[in-house]
């Protein structure tokens, strides 16, 4: 086999792979996600969060560089790779794995990526600066300035380019936000750094900035006692004033101290892109980029979202759709739970202790392909009985799997009692007497 047909293979296959409900990318961990429509598909700017063995950094946020990811369905993420590290950055001291949240825009094609970190050459003063490297795709390559941009330090910077084609930078330096106008070259500001002011008391970073209906939403995360939250305020400009709101995301229910967002819309939706520390309990420096959909109310204000599982986007009946994900459950029990503890980007299981336990998954995409078979990998000690239905735990029954009883896991092969068609949200019902475990489904 030619050489590049084997690449293409092997990218088609990791591209299946990666992904698809929350968190939104599992073989890596990934936080501070800025998501951006270019050209008619979702790219996702995040840090890029890793944990090292030993030295100051080890129990800290610690980042060398940045990955882009993007997708066209909101559910298959592509890994572009590497777009940026701290070694090619001529200005950044490399020691201090400081490439903390950025932002990426697009000015009349070109793209400016907009991160923060900690400069070599402290003349110019102490504390984190921001950089810009510019580049002809979405994907990069991205060409760093010899320099940080001049009057500009702290962390957190995002871009908002108005309707006029004005530029604006916002950026976050401890309990104060900052915001300032871009000259023409996206490269330097052409205003004083001036203070957002009327925002509640206390810490406050990840500044985002977004327009709707003429109506300008400053939106950031604000620690109100431990853990962050993220809330909003409104204007008639992108410098404001602005009237503070309320709230888009609760603490995190994971404890997960940080959290950073963005908002877009696509294809007549919004989301909006967060992060928890879900593949990583333990230690929340290490977080994962996840999506959920936001809506407004009539009067424009925004209404709070709740983080779920299940997350966005239709899943492709024939990948791994992974139930644990689930958008429902019934029975008290009923829980999820990783697969294999000593390594989470593995995934995890669904547990169905009782019989009539059941989950429900929602959108999954069928289009008008024809399946005559379901892939299930489970596993039952004393061997059980599970039921996929359709759109209701009594809904059309689409295939009965009987697992044998056995401590390992077993991927099973079932036949399809009737073939769905369009979209449709699944029940997977545990109809035996004992407890059944199930890490996916997937339709061939
Ligand atoms: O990722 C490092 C820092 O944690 C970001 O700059 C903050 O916004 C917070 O998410």
């Amino acid at each position: 086999m030619k050489k590049a047909t084997l690449l293409l293979i092997l990218i088609v296959f990791s591209i299946a792979e990666i992904g698809a409900q929350n968190p939104l990318i599992m073989d890596e961990f990934t936080a501070d996600p800025s998501a951006r429509v270019f050209n008619n598909r979702v790219y996702v700017y995040p840090s890029h969060d890793i944990r090292l063995d030993s030295g100051r950094f080890a129990n800290w946020f610690c980042m060398e560089d940045y990955h882009v990811y993007s997708s066209e369905n909101l559910t298959q993420w592509e890994d572009h790779g590497v777009i940026l590290s701290q070694y090619d950055v001529p200005w950044v001291d490399p020691s201090t794995y400081s490439m903390w949240a950025p932002d990426c825009i697009e000015k009349d094609g070109k793209y400016y990526f907009y991160f923060p970190s900690t400069a070599k050459d402290k003349s110019e003063g102490r504390g984190r600066r921001i950089g810009v490297a510019v580049a002809d795709s979405p994907e990069g390559p991205f060409i760093p300035q010899e320099k940080p941009m001049e009057g500009v330090f702290g962390i957190d910077p995002n871009v908002f380019i108005d309707t006029d084609g004005q530029a604006y930078l916002y950026w976050g330096g401890g309990e104060t936000l900052y915001m300032a106008k871009l000259k023409e070259n996206m490269l330097e500001l052409a205003t004083e750094p001036k203070q957002v002011v009327d925002l509640p008391a206390k810490f406050k970073e990840g500044p985002y900035l977004f327009e709707r209906q003429g109506k300008y939403y400053f939106t950031f995360p604000h620690v109100p006692e431990t853990t962050e939250r993220l809330v909003y305020a409104m204007g008639d400009s992108p410098m404001g004033p602005f009237e503070f709101k309320g709230v888009i995301m609760k603490e995190s229910p994971v404890e997960c101290w940080t959290n950073h967002h963005s908002i877009i819309e696509y294809r007549d939706q919004w989301y909006l892109f967060y992060h928890h520390n879900d593949l990583s309990p333990d230690f929340d420096k290490n977080r994962s980029i996840k999506a959920d959909s936001l809506f407004f109310n009539a009067d424009g204000t925004i209404q709070e979202v709740v983080p779920t599982l299940r997350g966005v986007g239709i899943t492709p009946a024939d990948t791994k759709i992974q139930v644990d994900r689930y958008s429902e459950s019934r029975g008290s029990r009923v829980n999820y739970e990783f697969v294999d503890s000593s390594d989470p980007h593995k995934g995890w299981r669904i547990m169905l202790p009782e019989k009539n336990n059941w989950v429900r998954y929602n959108k999954v995409g069928f289009d008008d392909k024809s399946f005559d078979n379901l892939k299930i990998k489970a596993q039952s000690s004393q061997g059980g009985q599970i039921e996929i239905r359709l759109n209701g735990a009594d809904g059309t029954l689409v295939s009965e799997v009987a697992i044998s009883g056995n401590e390992g896991w077993q991927s099973l092969n079932n036949g399809l009692l009737s073939v769905p068609e369009g979209v449709n949200d699944l029940y997977l019902v545990n109809v035996g007497d004992n407890p059944v475990a199930i890490d996916w489904i997937q339709f061939e």
